[in-house]
């Protein structure tokens, strides 16, 4: 059940959207069946669409788990594959728009960004930080840690040799935490990594977080940046259909906000929209979320308000 599919919208600037993954497959066609590429169009973006890539021989794989990681072979397999296309659309001075699709995925389009411009940033949006290592994971998902991988913090792991830790601590930044292990606590004051959680948004304001965000990672805006939100850091209310809904997050203009800002700088490079996932919810709670799916990514790509 790992539809990993690859709709190619392409210009000079292009857009890949593409999406994996058991539970979660279903997420990112629906954003495409919702109208996304013809939204994008609209917007002058030319679209180029690589139809459906499935991983049989993948899933056909024994995946027993390495450790405490689950279904490892297989979510190395996908992201190293989610890499290598991202990575060639980047080189081609391409757009690579990421459906997921569980955020484990940004090992790929992160690594895929960072071979092409080793100076990228990341902005990662999210109700979770995604960084536990080998030591410190409760649960063995692997889309609870990508971001320390693409670090290289905590025991590497052989199935994941081919994640080269391109990321640097002071290149990432986080918005919109709330949903933090104790040793993932740990890892961002042991390497300095900037979060604003929700807590801060609630002080300074969606405004301030994001240009303290950018003084961080960016201070001079002359960094590529490489946006990758993960559509739980929206409040559940705003976005039901997530595999884990935390509430007190984002609200719908805070989210949108973030993408408008970004893609105001001139310098976004690759955006992933991760873990929409239509089979936990309702019809009414889907068709929201797909929806509002829709208008960040449409955002990131230069949709403005007037
Ligand atoms: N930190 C927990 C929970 C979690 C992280 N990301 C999601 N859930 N979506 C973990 O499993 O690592
Ligand atoms: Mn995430
Ligand atoms: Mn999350």
């Amino acid at each position: 059940t790992n539809a990993f599919w690859d709709c190619r919208l392409s210009a000079v600037p292009s857009v890949v959207a593409r999406c994996p993954r058991p539970g979660v497959d279903k997420g990112p066609i629906s954003l495409v069946e919702a109208g996304l590429i013809e939204q994008l169009a609209d917007l002058g973006w030319q679209v180029n669409f690589d139809g459906h890539h499935q991983f049989e021989e993948v899933n056909a794989l024994a995946d027993p788990p390495i450790g405490k990681l689950k279904n490892p072979r297989l979510v190395s397999r996908v992201t190293e594959s989610v890499a290598k296309v991202v990575g060639g659309h980047a080189k081609n001075g391409e757009l690579p728009v990421t459906l997921g699709g569980d955020h484990s995925l940004a090992m790929g389009t992160i690594s895929g960004t960072l071979e092409q411009y080793p100076d990228a940033c990341v902005v990662w949006i999210d109700a979770h930080a995604d960084i536990n290592t080998v030591e410190t994971t409760d649960s063995g998902n692997i889309h609870g840690m990508p971001v320390s991988f693409l670090l290289g913090i905590g025991t590497s792991v052989p199935e994941f040799a081919w994640v080269k830790p391109l990321l640097k601590a002071d290149r990432l930044v986080y918005i919109g935490l709330r949903d933090v292990d104790a040793g993932e606590k740990r890892i961002l004051k042991e390497h300095n990594i900037k979060a604003f959680s929700m807590h801060e948004v609630d002080k300074y304001g969606i405004g301030k977080v994001v240009e303290m965000a950018l003084d961080h990672v960016n201070p001079k805006r002359d960094r590529p940046i490489h946006l990758s939100f993960d559509v739980d850091a929206l409040d559940p209310s705003v976005a039901p259909s997530t595999g884990t809904p935390v509430r007190g997050g984002l609200t719908f203009r805070e989210g949108h906000y973030i993408c408008e800002e970004i893609w105001a700088t001139g310098l976004l490079v690759a955006l992933d929209l991760m873990e929409v996932n239509p089979s936990l919810a309702d019809p009414a709670s889907v068709q929201q979320t797909v929806t509002i799916g829709c208008s960040l990514v449409r955002s990131a790509l230069g949709e403005t308000l007037l």
